[in-house]
């Protein structure tokens, strides 16, 4: 068989645009594909959601590759143990109800299972905003490439229309910070409207108020992982990871639940 550089040029091409232009209409969008996001994206996928994530970089799972400190280890505790043996991840229990796993068996293992339920990963793309209708509610995604976000080129985005969108970016909560920003009078459903900010480490405080601060902050935009800890005010943990599983987990719920609704 004689190789041609247009085919392969047409293949991508056409494949790409058939793919992205299916998904620009979704139930969820999801910008960041970290624990959180992930997480979320299988839950909603499995539950026959149409769902994508952007991320902004080539790869997927945001700070999970580096462990602690560069160490490529995570750690969990109980609560998040089913979530993990959903996804088929060995756990190595140590002392009272901590166990670790490997950071990057936990990457493809989610990775993994989040597509086969068949939800869409896209890399190299950045959320920069969001679409806003008459009553202010959230109902999409403004998308662009990475890489022209990288190199501060003067690009017009395109724009993906979704029922929810979870912001999933973590410590900097990009999603509802630019909202909070750019919606006049916007008052977030948070202590002050505003992004109240993350707090210093404190690994039991910011576990324990995680999933509680999963939440619908605005119509229309669900907050998941770190995301949430930032904008309503909680502490960072390190590198205990089991919160961020099961606030994915609980977005999705909220999702699925405003979707149904
Ligand atoms: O930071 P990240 O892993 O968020 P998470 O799911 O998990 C937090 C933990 O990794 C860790 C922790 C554990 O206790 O505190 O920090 O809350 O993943 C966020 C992802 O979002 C991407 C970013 O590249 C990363 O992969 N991201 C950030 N901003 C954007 C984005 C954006 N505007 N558009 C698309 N992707």
């Amino acid at each position: 068989m004689a190789l041609s550089e247009i085919d392969i040029t047409k293949c991508i091409v056409e494949r790409f645009s058939r793919d992205f232009l299916e998904y620009s209409s979704l139930d969820v969008a999801i910008a960041g594909g970290g624990p959180s996001g992930m997480t979320a994206a299988y839950y909603l996928a499995k539950e026959g959601a149409k769902v994508a994530i952007f991320e902004r970089n080539l790869h997927i799972g945001g700070g999970m590759w580096g462990g602690g400190m560069l160490f490529p280890k995570i750690v969990v505790q109980d609560d998040a143990v089913e979530i993990m043996e959903g996804f088929d991840i060995r756990l190595e229990p140590f002392g009272d109800g901590y166990y670790s796993a490997d950071s990057v068996e936990v990457v493809v293992k989610t990775t993994a299972a989040a597509i086969a339920a068949q939800a869409r990963i896209w890399v190299g793309i950045s959320v920069e905003d969001v679409l806003i209708r008459e009553d202010d509610r959230v109902s999409g995604v403004v998308v662009n490439w990475g890489a022209v976000e990288l190199s501060g080129l003067h690009v017009d985005p395109l724009g993906v229309e979704s029922t929810i969108v979870i912001d999933s970016t973590g410590h900097d909560a990009y999603v509802a910070r630019n909202l909070a920003r750019k919606v006049p009078g916007c008052r977030l459903l948070t202590d002050t409207g505003d992004v109240v900010g993350e707090k210093p480490m404190w690994a039991e405080a910011g576990e324990e108020e995680i999933v509680g601060n999963t939440r619908e902050v605005w119509p229309g935009l669900v907050l998941a992982g770190m995301a949430a800890n930032t904008v309503m005010g909680s502490p960072r943990m390190g590198a205990i990871f089991g919160g961020m599983f099961l606030s994915g987990k609980r977005a999705a719920e909220i999702a699925l639940d405003r979707i149904h609704r």
